[in-house]
């Protein structure tokens, strides 16, 4: 089981790190370079999601991944099409920064029976999103404010929130590309009220932001636009643990 293994590399105090590949943005070679830089590297998981994108896509993607690696690759999904049952687990998200209840629930519903049916694990997490002082995708698909990032208590109260829900995990997430990745104060406050891992990502670019992250409480960094724009950077960001 992904959770149970997320649980025990997070109770040790392992930094995790995973990269995104989201399948609309890239071809099947560059996505498989990206895997065997990440295999090299050390990397913990490969994530496969993003806000538009095709069932085709996923699948032949995921595929292509698991030619060059055994790494876990886990489905973050942007929409009920971005299922497979090549992958390893899904984050079953539930947009909790929001007051969409499509993505409460209305998502979840819909796409319940499949996940069951072709037996995928799937790991409910509290998605929050963190103003990056960007407005990116996932805002605009989303048609939710995020919360503001100097509101620690906000953060606080929606990520325990969440864990009284019974989610398993808890994503922040600047958005795709923010020009500023979530706080560290933030960060520290939510891991402070909270006992689940905890994923972060969106605007993280460079090992020290890598850095900031994890000593701020994250158990996993998730970088994307950045390493498939420069690959060499996997390594630079995963050997600085
Ligand atoms: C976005 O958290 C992910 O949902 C990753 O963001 O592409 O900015 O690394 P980046």
């Amino acid at each position: 089981m992904i959770y149970q293994y997320i649980q025990s590399l997070a109770a040790a105090g392992k930094k995790m790190l995973a990269v995104l590949i989201d399948p609309g943005k890239t071809s099947i070679q560059h996505v498989k370079d990206t895997v065997l830089q990440a295999k090299n590297a050390g990397v913990d998981f490969i994530l496969v999601g993003g806000s538009l994108m095709l069932n085709q896509e996923m699948d032949d993607t995921i595929q292509a991944i698991k030619q060059e690696t055994d790494l876990p690759v886990l489905i973050f999904p942007g929409s009920t099409i971005q299922i497979s049952s090549k992958a390893d687990a899904i984050l079953f998200l539930s947009l909790i920064s929001g007051r969409n209840p499509d993505l409460l629930i209305g998502r979840h519903v819909e796409s319940a029976m499949l996940i069951k049916q072709i037996q995928l694990e799937a790991i409910p997490t509290a998605y929050i999103l963190i103003d990056g002082k960007q407005f990116t995708s996932v805002q605009y698909i989303s048609q939710t404010l995020p919360l503001p990032s100097d509101k620690p208590d906000i953060a606080i109260a929606t990520a325990v929130a969440g864990e009284m829900l019974g989610m398993k995990m808890i994503y922040m997430d600047a958005g795709s590309g923010a020009l500023e990745p979530v706080p560290e104060k933030i960060l520290t406050s939510v891991k402070k009220h909270t006992a689940i891992p905890i994923w972060v990502g969106g605007g993280i670019r460079n090992p020290e932001q890598a850095i900031r992250a994890w000593q701020s409480g994250a158990d996993i960094v998730v970088v994307g636009n950045a390493v498939e724009e420069n690959l060499q950077l996997i390594k630079t960001i995963a050997s600085s643990r």
